[in-house]
């Protein structure tokens, strides 16, 4: 499917802007090298029914400093930010139009790492929150369906040096999640950008 940039991925109650190429190539090829040698890349283990498990991909959290956040039961204290976070920040906040306090890394090592179905509401995103996210490396496909409508689906590739923004409704109305594949064999780089209140 070819998805005119800045058209609206999702058909109710929240937006999510896709911008394939929004860092050119060489950028893209620069950024995705330095970010996973330069990252201070963390293996984070996930309690729940009474068993620790590892979080199925590496994760790494940057940003204002003082702004602590929760995610997926771990209190992340942020890195400070870095180089290149900063001009990633830059690039997105003109389009965005809102200043990201911090940002999640993902590393996903291959197509066995994933994310599970959720959505980012936290209290400290606070209502309608604006979450930029950036991709580097492998394609993996962004799933969403809606939390209450479990027939309303989408999706969509996210390619190397793509942007989406999701705004609005999305975090409330709706679940997302990267699932496992056996098609995909090389690491990919997420980075979501968020304000903490
Ligand atoms: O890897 C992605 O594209 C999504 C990551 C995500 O949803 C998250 O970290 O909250
Ligand atoms: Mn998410």
């Amino acid at each position: 499917m070819i998805i005119k940039p800045n058209t609206n991925l999702l058909p109710q109650e929240g937006e999510v802007l896709f911008f394939p190429d929004f860092f050119n190539f060489e950028d893209s090829n620069r950024l995705f090298k330095s970010l996973t040698d330069n990252i201070e890349w963390k293996q984070e283990q996930i309690k729940g029914w009474g068993k620790v498990n590892p979080v199925p991909r590496l994760t790494a959290w940057y940003g204002d400093s003082g702004k602590t956040y929760k995610y997926s039961g771990i209190s992340h204290t942020p890195n400070p930010w870095t180089k290149e976070l900063l001009e990633i920040k830059n690039k997105i906040e003109k389009i965005a139009k809102v200043k990201f306090s911090s940002v999640l890394l993902n590393l996903y090592r291959d197509g066995k790492d994933s994310v599970w179905w959720h959505s980012d509401d936290e209290k400290e995103l606070g209502t309608n929150p604006v979450i930029g996210s950036v991709s580097f490396g492998a394609s993996r496909t962004f799933k969403f369906q809606h939390k209450e409508d479990k027939s309303l689906k989408t999706q969509v590739d996210l390619t190397h040096g793509s942007f989406v923004l999701m705004q609005g409704e999305t975090q409330h109305k709706w679940n997302h999640a990267i699932l496992k594949t056996k098609k995909v064999l090389l690491p990919r780089i997420n980075l979501t950008f968020r304000v903490i209140r």
